[in-house]
């Protein structure tokens, strides 16, 4: 009974230092997804691994195309508590790779929520059931008003980015399709 369970442990324990490795390698500042918390990220293929052959993966779909993508679109959060609202976006539309986001979070109003904080950013590419590798880093600009860099997408096709965000004691989740170009 236990031989199994130890070499598991074994092995997720080496995958995530494999995944912190190869995280810091690429980009100094930056968190890596792996052993943030989640309790998937050890088993899933978080962070592109050099060499990896990606076109083997079955094509993953997008929800919206590349052209639906416009500056200030909204998404509305899944109990209504608040928007996202994409003001900027380096390089828009997105594309593979490195992408970095202005957003605001606004109210019924559209005017930006003043207590709003980003609690997380976690980009997902729900076809593969993976992440970008790095977590976002969330900077706050003004009010309401955050800066979002790196939003590592970086295989083409469909990818979600999930905010959670508190408001006045209250979090609630908003999910921004993206469609990735090759
Ligand atoms: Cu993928």
């Amino acid at each position: 009974m236990y031989l199994p369970f130890v070499y598991l442990l074994v092995a997720l324990s080496a995958s995530q230092l494999l995944a912190c490795d190869d995280s810091s390698d690429q980009a100094g500042a930056n968190v890596p997804t792996a052993g943030n918390g989640d309790g998937d990220s050890a088993t899933n293929p978080d962070a592109p691994t050099a060499g990896s052959n990606t076109d083997d993966l079955p094509a993953a779909p997008c929800k919206v195309q590349p052209e639906d993508f416009a500056l200030d679109q909204t998404t509305m959060s899944e109990g209504g508590l608040f928007a996202v609202k994409i003001v900027g976006a380096e390089p828009a539309p997105p594309a593979k790779f490195d992408n970095a986001w202005d957003v605001q979070i606004v109210g019924p109003t559209g005017d930006p929520m003043e207590g709003a904080t980003i609690k997380e950013v976690k980009p997902w590419m729900p076809a593969h059931g993976h992440g970008a590798g790095y977590v976002p880093m969330v900077t706050a600009t003004e009010a309401g008003a955050f800066n979002v860099d790196p939003l590592y997408l970086w295989m083409s096709g469909g990818w979600t980015v999930t905010f959670t965000v508190e408001v006045g004691g209250q979090a609630e989740d908003a999910v921004v399709d993206v469609c990735i170009p090759q």
